[in-house]
């Protein structure tokens, strides 16, 4: 634990926050908007923990001014947000929607004027319905009309954006969206759901080749979220449902966008992995494009035991049905303080990750920025009706010192905080809240938690 009034940003460090669309814009069915395969999830019983949905969420389509204000105010250097898919093209294909165009037109001009850099996701989460009728990314076609997507986006906005991600967290749309079912479009293929792993790099690799062809001025990569796994005991067994478990939420991803390949899948899973066996060198070729910098997004560590799910499982992902099916299941740690969420709170795993990374990847990697991270509390207000929320910057400074601290051969550039403000945490619906500012549900009051003034002060002492 560090001295959270101590923590010193080095100059050229980027402090940012990070949204996504559906998480705070709202106006679902506003200026031309078309559904998401969110919007269709949300409204099917008992998907969403909390039974809420996302049509207002943070009204911050309406609010948008307002938000970047309090960024500014904030003091940080740049902000993370993903543009809707579906309110740029309704069908997923065709001409754009002047009107969702121009949102992100006023929101670029807006942040620009206040001195924010803006970083711009092209897909997180959000599939136009169309689209995912059609299979969504285990359709090979998607990747093709996500490069569509990102031409569009590329001509429209080219000139002010500072750095484009591709796609956010691809193992969470596939584990989660396709594989166990938890979030949407709800899938439960299990393994075969990988298809979606591949056409969602593919998607990647043709959208940064549209990005270029457009002659973007920002610098271009991916985000992926990595969770570093261990196995619970040290058994022969248990390191192999290990190392089936990082192949699927951390390499299969990194592998193919920094080495071009697949990484080598263990023989007794080969039935497993067989999505990803012999796919084409060319798609190799296309997710290999050079990138300017990766995205890694860092919450928690993950443990693997041999068995199915037992008490000792974790929430989330972690004990959907399709979890059953496996010879073995995620575990909790213990011996660490655990977020609202149950995520072990662990920031010697961030270090750990970004020294894999430079050993595994050494000089095929850019340089590292660390996308999102942050945490979720049951925030509760003072006797003053303030909120006081001190885990949350516990958590907040011991990650960023990990982030600047780095690791050797790893040039970690900033880390972006999850997230501006209160939001709509999928799955979890409202009950989850990351914020630094809470947001009152009924008249969408934004109220600066301590965590937002405390990243002020530390913002502020760097002169
Ligand atoms: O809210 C999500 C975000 O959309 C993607 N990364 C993890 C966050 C917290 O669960």
């Amino acid at each position: 634990m560090i001295d959270r009034e101590e923590l010193v940003v080095p100059p050229g460090f980027e402090l940012g926050v990070s949204t996504a669309a559906f998480q705070i814009e709202g106006a679902v069915r506003e200026d031309g908007r078309g559904p998401s395969t969110w919007d269709e999830f949300m409204a099917q019983k008992g998907r969403i923990a909390d039974g809420s949905n996302a049509s207002i969420a943070a009204d911050h389509y309406h609010r948008y001014r307002e938000d970047v204000r309090l960024m500014k105010e904030l003091g940080v250097d740049s902000y993370r947000f993903s543009l809707g898919w579906p309110r740029i093209q309704p069908g997923g294909t065709g001409s754009p929607n002047k009107a969702g165009l121009a949102f992100y037109d006023k929101l670029l001009d807006e942040l620009l004027a206040a001195g924010i850099k803006p970083m711009v996701t092209l897909f997180h989460w959000d599939m136009p319905e169309p689209l995912q009728h059609k299979g969504g990314w285990m359709t090979r076609d998607t990747a093709h009309r996500f490069a569509d997507f990102a031409l569009i986006a590329g001509e429209a906005f080219g000139d002010r954006v500072d750095k484009w991600v591709t796609i956010n967290e691809p193992t969470t749309v596939t584990l989660n969206g396709y594989a166990l079912g938890v979030h949407a479009p709800g899938a439960t293929l299990m393994f075969d759901g990988l298809l979606a792993a591949h056409h969602q790099l593919l998607g990647h690799g043709l959208a940064v080749q549209a990005l270029r062809s457009e002659g973007v001025k920002g610098g271009i990569g991916i985000t992926n979220v990595h969770s570093p796994v261990h196995p619970a005991k040290d058994n022969f067994i248990t390191r192999q449902y290990a190392e089936v478990f990082d192949l699927v939420h951390n390499r299969i991803y990194a592998d193919p966008v920094l080495l071009g390949r697949y990484p080598k899948f263990p023989f007794l899973a080969r039935k497993q992995f067989k999505a990803l066996h012999d796919v084409d060198d060319a798609d190799l070729q296309t997710i290999a494009q050079p990138i300017d910098f990766y995205g890694l997004n860092y919450y928690m560590p993950t443990r693997i035991a041999a068995g199915p799910p037992a008490d000792d499982s974790t929430p989330d992902g972690g004990n959907a049905a399709g979890m059953r099916e496996l010879p073995f299941h995620l575990a909790k740690w213990p011996e660490y303080p655990t977020t609202a969420f149950g995520w072990p709170i662990a920031p010697q795993f961030l270090t750990e990750t970004l020294a894999d990374y430079g050993t595994r990847y050494a000089d095929r990697l850019p340089p590292v920025y660390i996308t999102e991270g942050g945490a979720s509390f049951r925030d509760a207000l003072s006797p003053e009706g303030t909120i006081e929320d001190d885990d949350r910057i516990s958590y907040l400074a011991d990650h960023l010192a990990a982030a600047i601290a780095g690791a050797p051969g790893v040039d970690v550039r900033g880390y972006y905080v999850w997230t501006l403000m209160d939001n709509w945490e999928w799955a979890a619906g409202f009950a989850e809240k990351f914020g630094l500012i809470a947001v009152d549900p009924r008249t969408q009051d934004r109220s600066p938690k301590a965590s937002y003034r405390w990243l002020q002060r530390v913002l502020r002492a760097r002169g």
